[in-house]
């Protein structure tokens, strides 16, 4: 049973750093494993597609991505949730569009936010392995306010 987190408000300092990599070390640890549990957890409890660790407090760069058909984008792909561990942008389409976006951060507020349709990719899995994917749509709308958490960015931010 993974416990659930509490998570930061907008305002507290821990939202606007730029998260630190997640060292070698850490990799296959029960450590990594267990706080990516526990973030998974604190996203379901709150009913969110996505959750980055500075959100819960820990200024490292891991995210946890899981897109799902919601009230706002009914039509959202059903994904299997990733975690992805020091994650970077190689690539942002040309093409934008606009979508509504909440955060667990900064509750009552929802806005729309011009995002790239497509993104690609690079993290690397809690076992340490490099992954390349591309994402379009929703599943990419959610990766990049998850990344943007990691540099200390919300989405109001960019309203
Ligand atoms: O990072 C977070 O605070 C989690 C957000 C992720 C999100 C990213 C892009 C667009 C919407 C949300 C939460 O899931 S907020 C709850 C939510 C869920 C579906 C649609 C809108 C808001
Ligand atoms: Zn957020």
């Amino acid at each position: 049973m993974s416990p659930i987190l509490p998570v930061a408000q907008r305002g507290e300092e821990i939202l606007k750093l730029k998260a630190a990599q997640v060292a070698d070390i850490e990799f296959n640890s029960e450590w990594l494993q267990q706080l990516a549990a526990a973030m998974y957890a604190t996203m379901s409890e709150r009913s969110g597609v996505g959750i980055a660790a500075p959100q819960v407090y820990i200024s490292k760069r891991l995210i946890i991505v899981a897109s799902r058909p919601n009230p706002r984008y009914p039509d959202a792909p059903e994904m299997d949730a990733v975690v992805m561990v020091n994650p970077e942008i190689l690539d942002f389409s040309q093409e934008t569009c606009f979508g509504e976006e909440g955060c667990l951060s900064v509750p009552n507020e929802r806005g729309q936010v011009e995002r790239a349709q497509v993104v690609k990719v690079r993290y690397q899995t809690l076992k340490g392995k490099v992954v390349e994917t591309v994402y379009e749509g929703f599943p990419a709308r959610i990766v990049q306010h998850e990344v943007d958490h990691l540099d200390g960015i919300l989405f109001v931010e960019r309203i």
